[in-house]
């Protein structure tokens, strides 16, 4: 069951899914035009004046239908930045640069009504034309404009197709319904633990920032269905020196619901000391203030006594509720998952809760 999936996250999804596909650059729209206006006249041989007009005007009519409502749909599906969900809307700002985006989508927006309007021109020469050749070259006029101006759009062309490459690597996220989003210094083994605790199947690797995009899993947890979400790994810096990877991670935890999971690795093997740790510790309980959280130490199967006590004696009164585990060989997992479902249950919504009772005791 999908839980308290919003309608207006789901519209949102919907866009972020299913764009318009822009063309390779602009020579591959021009050329689409140029065979829709060739279709458009095979049949039309003409010799009679009135019949040439004819034939010139479908060419022109089918180009510039085409191209113009190839552009106004690719600027109309993507997503409109302003209504996103803030979580998206963070996301998508570490993949477009918004001020590159909104211009680059209003130029092809406003390159459909130029193309309508040249169109428009060039039957009203067509049709003043006393000539066959004169009605021809008012075409060839109108195909000239129509290639100055799609050459023109071919960088903005070139960056709509990139942006819907990194978004279709969106996840589907509903950023109104509870989560558990793990997080962490990287290679910890945060994306070991969405791999233990879900079916999602996320790279796992011996080095750092191998995870570079929020990843999402499901889980149940009190009978319901939850989002896991994997993110990147933060390292000790201020907001302003993130990167986009980092700042998909902080994205995350500004703006998602449900608990955090902190994952420290005691062993070190990470290659990030303790105290490295436990500062990007101190910046997510900042982040994630007011909302449930969970300190884990993994790697316990590697980690020496000595280890798993430095961490302890420095989490004071924090370590007083972490939970040691291995996310590889699943040590200490379950006891974790019993955590999380007491820290979720209390933010399903009442009528979960509800239905929940009303199993357990068998009405
Ligand atoms: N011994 C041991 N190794 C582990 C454990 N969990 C993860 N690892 C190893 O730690 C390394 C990093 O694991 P990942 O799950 O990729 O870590 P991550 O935190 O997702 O890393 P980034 O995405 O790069 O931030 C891998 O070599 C894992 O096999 C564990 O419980 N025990
Ligand atoms: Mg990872």
């Amino acid at each position: 069951m999908r839980l308290n999936a919003g309608p207006h996250a789901r519209a949102e999804l919907a866009v972020l899914a299913r764009p318009e596909p822009a063309p390779g650059g602009w020579r591959e729209l021009y050329e689409a035009a140029r065979r829709r206006a060739a279709r458009a006249s095979a049949k039309r041989r003409a010799t009679r004046i009135a019949a040439v007009k004819g034939r010139e005007l479908a060419r022109i009519k089918a180009a510039s239908a085409f191209v113009s409502a190839k552009l106004e749909r690719i600027a109309l599906t993507m997503p409109f930045l302003d209504s996103l969900h803030p979580f998206y809307r963070e996301l998508l700002a570490t993949m477009v640069d918004e001020n590159e985006y909104k211009l680059c989508l209003s130029r092809l927006r406003s390159a459909a009504r130029i193309t309508r309007k040249v169109a428009a021109e060039a039957a009203r020469s067509v049709l003043a034309s006393s000539s066959r050749r004169e009605a021809a070259e008012a075409r060839r006029a109108f195909f000239g404009r129509l290639r100055s101006l799609l050459e023109s759009l071919d960088s903005c062309l070139g960056m709509v197709k990139r942006w819907q490459a990194e978004m279709s690597k969106v996840p589907d996220i509903d950023p109104e319904a509870p989560s558990v989003v793990i997080t962490g210094a990287p290679n910890v083994g945060k994306s070991s633990l969405l791999r233990a605790i879900s079916r999602a199947k996320p790279e796992v690797k011996p080095y750092p920032f191998t995870t570079t995009n929020v990843i999402v899993g499901h889980l149940e947890l009190a009978g319901v269905s939850v989002q896991v979400i994997d993110t990147p790994g933060l390292l000790d810096r201020p907001l302003s020196e993130k990167g986009p990877v980092e700042r998909r991670a902080i994205s995350a935890l500004r703006h998602l619901k449900g608990v955090a999971v902190f994952i420290f690795d005691p062993s070190e093997s990470c290659g990030f000391p303790l105290e490295y740790q436990l500062s990007v510790y101190s910046s997510v309980k900042e982040l994630w203030a007011g909302k449930p959280l969970v300190a884990v130490a993994n790697k316990v199967d590697i980690t020496s006594a000595e280890r798993a006590h430095a961490l302890v004696r420095a989490l004071g009164g924090d370590a007083r509720e972490l939970i040691f585990i291995s996310a590889l060989k699943g040590i200490g997992v379950d006891y974790l998952l019993a955590r999380l479902e007491a820290a979720v249950a209390p933010l399903l919504p009442a009528t979960e809760t509800f239905l929940r009772r009303g199993a357990a005791s068998g009405t």
